[in-house]
């Protein structure tokens, strides 16, 4: 049986990660607009991890017995001032899902659900390489300024990211990989 308070932090957690999806599918559709098909690819296989971020607490509450309760999820920003001004959002966003991660894992603590807190753990390690990546590429935009060469290459670089299950909940081969 789950713990109340977690599944209620779950629930909302749940609500977080799909707005996380949201968010990076605006900015995708944002970067496609822009002509930036490398950042629209990067931001939209962020989009997909989102999702299982979503769909690995969803199978979670299930599988103890809890409640999945689905709330509305709030519209995301559609306009940007730069691709600069996109990673510097998305790295603000990364630390306020930290955050909420956190919180999480302190309630599993006080209300002693030690399995909670297990299965917490991935999104500790999951939220260190989410603010890295968002960093990495904030710094790059950074460096590149006004020079378009710089944009050309790395949105050239970014093209080559692909979605890899790492949570198994699409795909249960892929899990932990
Ligand atoms: Fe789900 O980690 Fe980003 O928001």
């Amino acid at each position: 049986m789950l713990n109340q308070k977690v599944e209620k932090l779950m629930n909302e957690q749940i609500n977080a990660e799909f707005y996380s999806a949201f968010l990076y599918l605006s900015m995708s559709a944002y970067f496609e607009r822009m002509n930036l098909p490398g950042l629209a690819n990067w931001t939209y296989v962020q989009y997909l991890e989102e999702t299982t971020h979503a769909l690995k607490f969803f199978k979670y509450v299930n599988e103890r017995g809890g409640n999945v309760r689905l709330a509305t999820i709030k519209e995301p920003p559609v306009e940007w001032k730069s691709p600069l001004h996109v990673f510097q959002e998305i790295y603000k966003h990364e630390q306020h899902v930290t955050a909420l991660i956190n919180n999480l894992v302190d309630a599993s603590i006080q209300e002693k659900d030690h399995a909670s807190n297990n299965m917490l753990q991935w999104y500790v390690a999951e939220q260190v390489e989410e603010e890295a990546n968002a960093q990495l590429i904030m710094g790059h935009l950074e460096r590149i300024g006004e020079s378009k060469d710089g944009l050309f290459m790395l949105d050239k670089e970014l093209s080559a990211r692909t979605f890899n299950d790492a949570t198994g909940t699409i795909n249960p081969t892929t899990a932990g990989a």
